[in-house]
């Protein structure tokens, strides 16, 4: 039976402008009145919930390239991590509620921060690993993995001079290939200069892929990214899939996990109030055998709760099965299980 941490805080990050849609910075509070305190209180936490963080909006924001509110984004990711990083540094293991995925940077910055070796798991239909270059939308929630990970930061990869150079056609000394221009890098961003790429593309896994853009694809083939998209979860279930999933990150060394779950990784039908659905998604048991088992490592340390829109949702009842959904899915990272509270076997509960 793993150890289960005393204490469980909760960040609510009410953020919705690293996509479209309004109405995702709803989703702390709608994931709250799922009833989410209680849940965690009925494990047995010490739950500190710290409430909502609130951001500040600069006047002007012009795109960058394509990509929309930069320094928006930039300045409210840089705001979590700080909080991140002191909930962790305090000893919680922390559920932050989003709000839209950009906070992922923050999210996971911050928790790098107080702990360099994390790997990270990522369960969402998407991959999030655009760069500013390749996103087709823009959209910072669509990039949130590439300002992390140090193999999109390098100036240039190591594999595409090896290209031009094996290329006898090309004539151009080799030191000139140093400007060549490389979209899948990820430039300075204004509002972005605090982060520093952390995060080695080894400690990452994906499940749950089923909407790649061609960009995105390019990178996790480049940088052989770990990734389990819905076919290998039709082709292997989901047992293997999350076993062979949690090996890549945690084989050769324990270490903190980061869970990053995107609602939009269940299928629509469960998780209708979301702003991109994606047919074919986790069934409900899936999902929950995935938290199910990063639990039973006992090295959970920060999860993010994302994308949950009840102003997407198309009726009260199809919000709530969301939001309660969520509340699902965090409680079963935090030990909640299907065979019901175990520990005492010698003797019988009183039903007082
Ligand atoms: C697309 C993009 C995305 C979440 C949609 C979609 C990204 N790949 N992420 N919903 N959570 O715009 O980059
Ligand atoms: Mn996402
Ligand atoms: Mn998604
Ligand atoms: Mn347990």
């Amino acid at each position: 039976q793993p150890s289960r941490a005393q204490s469980v805080a909760v960040l609510g990050a009410p953020f919705s402008q690293g996509q479209k849609r309004r109405g995702v910075e709803h989703g702390p509070k709608v994931i709250r009145d799922a009833g989410l305190i209680e849940r965690l209180s009925g494990l047995d936490y010490a739950v500190h919930d710290f409430g909502d963080l609130t951001f500040h909006y600069p006047e002007m924001d012009e795109p960058y390239m394509n990509v929309k509110f930069p320094r928006t984004v930039g300045a409210a990711t840089k705001k979590l991590s700080g909080a991140v990083s002191r909930a962790v540094g305090a000893g919680h293991t922390l559920v932050m509620l989003g709000g839209d995925h950009s906070l992922g940077i923050g999210s996971v910055a911050g928790h790098a921060q107080q702990c360099p070796d994390l790997c990270v798991i990522w369960v969402d239909a998407h991959a999030d690993v655009n760069t500013p270059e390749t996103s087709p939308s823009g959209n910072l929630h669509g990039q949130p993995v590439a300002f992390m990970l140090k193999e999109l930061r390098d100036k240039v990869r190591r594999s595409q001079v090896r290209n031009v150079e094996d290329d006898s056609s090309t004539a151009v000394p080799s030191q000139l290939y140093l400007f060549v221009h490389v979209p899948t890098q990820v430039p300075d961003l204004p509002g972005f200069s605090w982060v520093k790429p952390f995060l080695s593309c080894r400690d990452l896994v994906y499940i749950g892929l089923r909407d790649v853009d061609p960009g995105e694809y390019h990178i996790l083939k480049n940088l052989g990214i770990q990734y389990f998209t819905m076919r290998d979860i039709d082709r292997l279930g989901i047992q293997r899939v999350t076993e062979v999933a949690l090996d890549h990150v945690l084989a050769r060394k324990q270490r903190p996990i980061h869970l990053s779950f995107d609602i939009d990784a269940f299928d629509p039908s469960l998780a209708p109030a979301t702003g991109t659905p994606v047919n074919g998604g986790l069934t409900y048991r899936e999902g929950i055998y995935i938290t199910e088992e990063v639990h039973n490592t006992g090295l959970l340390s920060v999860m993010d709760m994302v994308e949950v829109n009840p102003v997407v949702g198309s009726t009260r009842a199809a919000v709530e099965a969301t939001a309660s959904l969520a509340v699902d899915v965090i409680a079963s990272s935090l030990g909640q299980t299907r065979e019901g509270a175990h520990g005492v076997i010698d003797e019988i509960p009183s039903t007082k």
